[in-house]
């Protein structure tokens, strides 16, 4: 833990934090939905706000301003939730803010939610950055580590307890990276009295994207009955034409329950049921969930009830929770990825949470128009590098038929001290809660545990050897990956990745301007991948960097017409490689993106093929372009 000295009571907190939340995970992470046993309501909107300058950043803790209103604490602003703090006020401090802030909101809870003993109340929070710690009406009910995945507490005998009062809900939010934190960052502080004043510190870190912070994704309140369904599992699979849903439900609570499992089709009529808290449905003409431009019906998803009657001695409980489900296999060979047994070629995007004046906030406008224009492009498929997204967005994808390579945030993993046992229980746990979030998505195809560590090092082949099996434990129907970007990163964990997913960036970092050299460094590359490790391969990022509206010919680096050229140049070589070994091409980026500054940076990464305001730069027609061929050639369109 490298959080310096002035910082120590921050340290104490932290240290204390982290060791709570190393612990086996209990509890399911359903989304949160209405049903005729369950409600929801949402704490979005404008909540109170107060970042902590104070030096040591710690006056809110030294002050107890969870205690109180926060507006009696000092001055607060307005605060929208969901999105990023960084870029909604015209303060360069708060946007580059580093430490705690605090967001506060009082609520009114439904009389009936209070009186109703059988309710549980409970309240979570889609994704905060980074760390997170939770008061109601003063009292702390949770804390949190990483961004990117939801955490939630049961709050029912707290507003019991003062039944007429408004909750009041307070949420301090740290954003510091260190080294045992995913991803990891360090804290420096600047000691040269003479260019820096006292107590001058910078957060550095080896990513390529903005740390944005906040609450990210909606606060809920939410209902379920006392006896309730905490979890389910599917996994499902076919013969012929007959698919399997094999099933497993918990339940909290309670004594007597009896399960009833429905399944129905799109159309809402019955296929199959079953009893019991595990079991299977078959599904009799079954049709499967097939990925977008594969099948002329892509996304089918069935619906599969669960309905829950509990009897305790004193009281009968009644619960409901319907989980979209899409029937297909996933596997893979030494040199194809199979979705249903037929061979599938990912042609797609890299994307990230991000956009103007919300960073990283929840977005459903910019969500929307971003699956209109991948759909547009034709994409087929995308990874969330370089963190996992809101769960509505693999919700689309499952409709859409979108597959998704599932990136937890493993990225930045350069620093030899990131590969200690501290940090490497955390990424264990991380991948604990990603899988628990995201297995039932038919549209997840395979887990991605990092992208680019610095895998060469020596004690990188324990963590990754670890980190994958421990992953490919909890899930053994996906495929499980780290994205590298050089043969010497493969090195240690190589062998047990199952698709080798690599970046590269040819005549752009290296051989700059020289675009005739990537049919020959390219090609190279690929067949030393693929002697070595015999595991098919995707191009998991490729691109060059593109001032919209800057124009050279012949070429020139940051021009449209350099993107373009050097897309075309790799996907030469990719169409050389496609029938043998080469599974799959993703381009980074799908759009222009923050980043912090730098002197490599104008303004943010311009490799997008749409700017940041999603207009299209040039390469998204070259793009649009061979992705509908690819499809008609690949995507084996018409249906089996
Ligand atoms: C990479 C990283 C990505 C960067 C990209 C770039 O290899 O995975 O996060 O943004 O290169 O543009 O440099």
């Amino acid at each position: 833990m490298s959080v310096p000295g002035s910082f120590s009571v921050l340290r104490v907190l932290w240290l204390l934090s982290v060791f709570g939340t190393v612990l086996p995970l209990d509890g399911g992470m359903l989304f949160p939905q209405e049903s005729s046993f369950r409600e929801v309501k949402e704490l979005n909107g404008l909540w109170d706000f107060r970042a902590d300058g104070s030096p040591n950043r710690n006056e809110g803790f030294e002050k107890a301003w969870h205690k109180r209103r926060l507006a009696e604490t000092g001055p607060v602003i307005e605060m929208p939730v969901p999105a990023s703090y960084n870029d909604i006020t015209q303060d360069p401090t708060l946007r580059d803010f580093i430490g705690w802030v605090w967001y506060e909101r009082e609520v009114f809870v439904p009389a009936r939610w209070i009186s109703d003993e059988g309710t549980r109340v409970v309240l979570r929070v889609g994704s905060a950055h980074y760390y997170s710690i939770v008061w109601v009406n003063g009292e702390k009910v949770t804390e949190h580590e990483g961004g990117h995945l939801p955490f939630e507490a049961e709050i029912s005998s707290l507003i019991r307890k003062e039944p007429t009062k408004p909750c009041r809900i307070t949420i301090a939010v740290n954003n510091t990276l260190t080294l045992e934190t995913l991803p990891p960052g360090t804290i420096q502080y600047m000691n040269d009295s003479s260019r820096y004043p006292d107590g001058f510190f910078v957060q550095n870190i080896d990513f390529d994207f903005f740390n944005y912070a906040g609450i990210h994704r909606s606060v809920l309140l939410y209902t379920t009955p006392k006896v309730h369904v905490d979890d389910i599992s599917v996994e499902t699979n076919f013969m012929d034409n007959t698919g399997l849903v094999r099933y497993k439900v918990s339940v909290q609570g309670g004594f007597n329950n009896t399960l009833n499992i429905t399944l129905m089709d799109k159309d809402g009529h019955f296929v199959a049921s079953s009893n019991g808290s595990s079991g299977g449905l078959k599904v009799v003409d079954v049709k499967l969930w097939w990925p977008y431009l594969m099948h002329e019906n892509p996304g089918y998803l069935y619906s599969m009830k669960v309905h829950l009657i509990a009897v305790s001695e004193t009281s009968t409980y009644e619960d409901e929770y319907t989980l979209p489900v899409g029937i297909r296999t996933i596997n893979v060979t030494n040199t194809q990825f199979l979705i249903n047994n037929k061979p599938f070629y990912f042609h797609g995007v890299n994307k990230h949470e991000d956009s103007d004046i919300r960073g990283r906030g929840f977005d459903w406008p910019l969500i929307v128009k971003d699956f209109n224009l991948m759909k547009w492009l034709g994409v087929n498929s995308f990874r969330t590098s370089h963190y996992p997204y809101a769960e509505e967005i693999l919700q689309m994808c499952d409709r859409h038929g979108i597959v998704v390579i599932d990136e937890c945030p493993g990225v930045g993993i350069k620093d030899i001290r990131s590969f200690r046992n501290a940090s490497l229980s955390h990424h264990l746990v991380v991948m604990d809660e990603l899988v628990r979030r995201d297995k039932n998505h038919p549209s997840v195809v395979m887990w991605s545990v990092a992208n680019e560590p610095a895998s060469e090092m020596p004690p990188a082949e324990f963590y990754f050897k670890t980190l994958i099996e421990h992953t490919k434990a909890l899930d053994q129907t996906r495929p499980v990956t780290y994205v590298t970007i050089a043969a010497a990163d493969m090195d240690k964990g190589g062998p047990y990745v199952d698709v080798v997913c690599a970046n590269s960036y040819f005549a752009w970092y290296f051989d700059q301007g020289r675009l005739d050299i990537i049919p020959l460094q390219l090609s190279t590359h690929f067949e030393n991948w693929y002697r070595k490790y015999q595991r098919p391969i995707i191009q998991s990022e490729y691109g060059a960097d593109a001032v919209p509206g800057l124009h050279m010919d012949p070429p020139m680096m940051f021009t449209e017409e350099y993107q373009n050229a050097l897309l075309q140049s790799y996907h030469d070589v990719f169409d050389q490689k496609r029938n043998q070994y080469f599974i799959g091409e993703l381009i980074w980026n799908f759009a222009d993106f923050m980043t912090s500054q730098g002197i490599y940076r104008v303004v943010g990464n311009k490799k997008g093929i749409f700017t940041r305001q999603r207009q299209p730069k040039a390469a998204a027609f070259l793009l649009r372009k061979r992705y509908w061929r690819l499809a008609n050639e690949t995507g084996r369109l018409l249906p089996d």
